[in-house]
């Protein structure tokens, strides 16, 4: 993994509701190339250690349920500065507050129900991406 890379998560409220094509095209055009992809849904277990930094958050167990209720879709992608452009181009967690244009202004429903997942550090893209692909599956 470089700093040219990142993960993301179409989470279940946009793919269940048939968004995952129209947010990947979003995020081809923001200039980000998808390197790895898959469609699974998350077992208790991986949706609490994949979200374990949230563990004494009153919303966790919340969190936890939505991440594992439906599949889900998560992508590897490319482009410069990989992790900061896609931060933006997501927008805030609460789609309240996120920006005109952004992917949770358009697709996300709530501050939990909110579309999508992005890293936020290029340490944790590179855990994120280890956690759901072997090398091999990133091209
Ligand atoms: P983000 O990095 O924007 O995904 O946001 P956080 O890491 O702060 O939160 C991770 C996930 O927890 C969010 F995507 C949604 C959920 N969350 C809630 O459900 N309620 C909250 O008050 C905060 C976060």
């Amino acid at each position: 993994m470089s700093g040219n890379r990142t993960l993301t998560i179409v989470k279940p409220d946009a793919f269940g509701a048939g968004k995952a094509g129209k947010i990947i095209a979003h995020l081809e055009t923001a200039g980000f190339r998808v390197v790895a992809a898959r469609v699974m849904q998350l077992s208790t277990a991986q949706a609490q250690e994949f979200y374990g930094v949230h563990r004494e958050r009153p919303f966790f167990g919340s969190l936890v349920s939505f991440m594992t209720s439906g599949s889900c879709m998560p992508l590897v992608l490319e482009r410069a500065d990989a992790v900061a452009e896609l931060r933006t181009v997501i927008g805030a967690t609460d789609p309240a507050e996120a920006a005109a244009g952004t992917v949770r202004k358009l697709y996300a429903e709530s501050k939990e129900r909110n579309a999508i997942h992005a890293s936020d550090s290029d340490e944790n893209a590179s855990r994120e991406s280890r956690f759901f692909f072997a090398e091999s599956e990133i091209l």
